[in-house]
């Protein structure tokens, strides 16, 4: 019998001007608890140091300051995540802005286990725009003028007995990344986030949508793909929300949650702050699917699915 006892662990506001080191450690004591609670696995959300800086165009002195830099190895925020939860005995997820010694700058996140990181993930979907938008009370989404889609594609890997694999935010309302995981054979995804709750200029509203209501779709897009891509993929899912009202005025909404291979949300978090969200999975729940109705040996046609790789944008047929 493989189970593992997953965590979620969300995270509330991070405000422009939070120090780093009071987010540290909330970090770790967010770790504490899913320790407590006996997790063995714990992830945290897309830009876990930060607050979500894309939504502002920034001087590159202030820019500079959201990234972590150079060897992660050698990386004091990383590291003391990295080193607490190896005295914990758990593995960590966590998600940063990576500024590689080659001077990339990409939305990254790591696996780390026993205090070594296991594997890295660079984001590839990267929404929103390279220029701000014009409306001049416009809340930017700049992670194309920040970042560079990722160069690592979607790589399972083998912890605690399980094949697990990696990606961020937007990457989960995109088909194909889930479907390369679960190509690899892939049990739990882990998913970091930071989605707004209202955010008009990104992905536009329908007539005097309220905050309220963007909202409510917001959150009612984010569980359709975790739920559906999980399902289609027969994996467990595990997602993390940086979440809260960020400088009291940008609201991203919660919604970390453990998800099943038959796509039922098995637990999710209740409020909006810095909170855990456990549960014990049993990895066999996935044979069902990777057996029967999702067997990608005995039901797939890659012969029919050449412009999925072929052709990048619509092409009308007109
Ligand atoms: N945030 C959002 C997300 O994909 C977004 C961006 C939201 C794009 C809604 C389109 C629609 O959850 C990040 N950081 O990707």
């Amino acid at each position: 019998m493989r189970r593992i006892k997953v965590a979620a662990a969300q995270l509330g506001p991070i405000h422009r001007h939070t120090e780093r080191k009071e987010t540290v450690t909330r970090i770790l004591h967010l770790l504490d608890d899913a320790a407590k609670q006996g997790a063995t696995m714990v992830l945290f959300p897309e830009l876990a140091f930060t607050t979500f800086f894309p939504r502002h165009l920034l001087s590159p002195e202030e820019l500079d300051s959201f990234f972590l830099h150079g060897d992660l190895a050698e990386e004091p925020s990383l590291q003391a995540v990295i080193n607490h939860a190896k005295v914990l005995q758990l593995d960590v997820c966590i998600g940063f802005a990576e500024h590689t010694t080659g001077n990339q700058y990409f939305n990254s996140c790591v696996y780390a286990s026993n205090g070594r990181i296991v594997s890295k993930y660079r984001k590839v979907h990267l929404p929103g725009t390279f220029e701000p938008y014009s409306a001049p009370d416009a809340v930017h989404h700049l992670e194309k003028r920040y970042f560079t889609p990722g160069d690592l594609g979607f790589k399972a890997f083998a912890a605690q007995e399980a094949v697990v694999g990696m990606m961020v935010c937007n990457d989960r309302r995109w088909p194909e990344a889930w479907r390369v995981l679960a190509l690899q054979g892939t049990e739990v995804v882990l998913c970091g986030y930071n989605t707004a709750g209202y955010a008009p200029d990104l992905w536009g509203s329908s007539k005097g949508q309220t905050v309220a209501e963007a909202a409510k779709e917001a959150m009612f897009h984010h569980k359709l793909v975790m739920q559906a891509n999980s399902y289609m993929n027969a994996t467990w899912s595990v997602c993390a929300a940086r979440c809260g009202w960020d400088d009291d005025k940008y609201m991203m909404i919660q919604g970390s949650m453990i998800i099943s291979p038959q796509g039922v949300i098995v637990a999710e978090s209740a409020t909006m702050g810095d909170e855990v969200v456990v549960a014990d999975i049993d990895l066999h729940a996935c044979e069902q699917g990777k057996t029967k109705t999702f067997d990608f040996a005995r039901h797939r046609r890659t012969e029919a699915y050449g412009l999925i790789t072929s052709q990048t944008g619509v092409v009308n047929v007109q």
